[in-house]
């Protein structure tokens, strides 16, 4: 089953999107393999955007990010990385398609409501930056509920 990792960011978590964020990704045969609510502190926003210090962009990233509660996901199934990126939706909200999260609930480039990892590497970097092996989960998923929810 290939994992990816997601975060709720803090906009959405506020907003009281969470749930229905997770039921998106459940919706499409994705499995919660592990969960958390946790405040970014500055520390983890350099070391999880470590790519992104430097950019234009990065204090207002790392000033939001830190500013409440967000929720880390790891979600497992057939196809998670690209399924969970569609589902999101372009990082520029008003690049996102109809249907998407971000189209659904994201209010600028900055506050875009969900992350989500862009490949295997990514993935496997992000997962074990959050996440330590004892807390991710791997359970059989059961067909019917998904077909409950369609
Ligand atoms: P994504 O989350 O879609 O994979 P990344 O990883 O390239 O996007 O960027 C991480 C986060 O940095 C984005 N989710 C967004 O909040 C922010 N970001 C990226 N590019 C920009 C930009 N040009 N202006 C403002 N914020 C940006």
């Amino acid at each position: 089953m290939e994992k990816t990792f997601a975060m709720i960011k803090p906009n959405a978590v506020q907003s009281g999107l969470a749930g229905r964020i997770i039921a998106r990704y459940e919706s499409a045969r994705l499995s919660v393999a592990a969960i958390r609510l946790k405040q970014m502190t500055k520390a983890d926003a350099e070391g999880f955007y470590a790519e992104h210090i430097g950019k234009p962009f990065f204090a207002e990233l790392a000033q939001f990010m830190t500013s409440g509660v967000s929720i880390q996901l790891v979600l497992a199934g057939e196809n998670a990385i690209a399924k969970v990126r569609a589902i999101n939706g372009a990082t520029n909200p008003a690049k996102a398609e109809p249907g998407t999260i971000r189209y659904d609930f994201a209010t600028s480039m900055t506050e875009n409501a969900v992350h989500s990892s862009d490949g295997p590497e990514s993935a496997a970097r992000e997962i074990a930056f959050w996440f330590k092996p004892e807390e991710i989960f791997e359970y059989e998923a059961n067909d019917q509920r998904a077909k409950s929810v369609l």
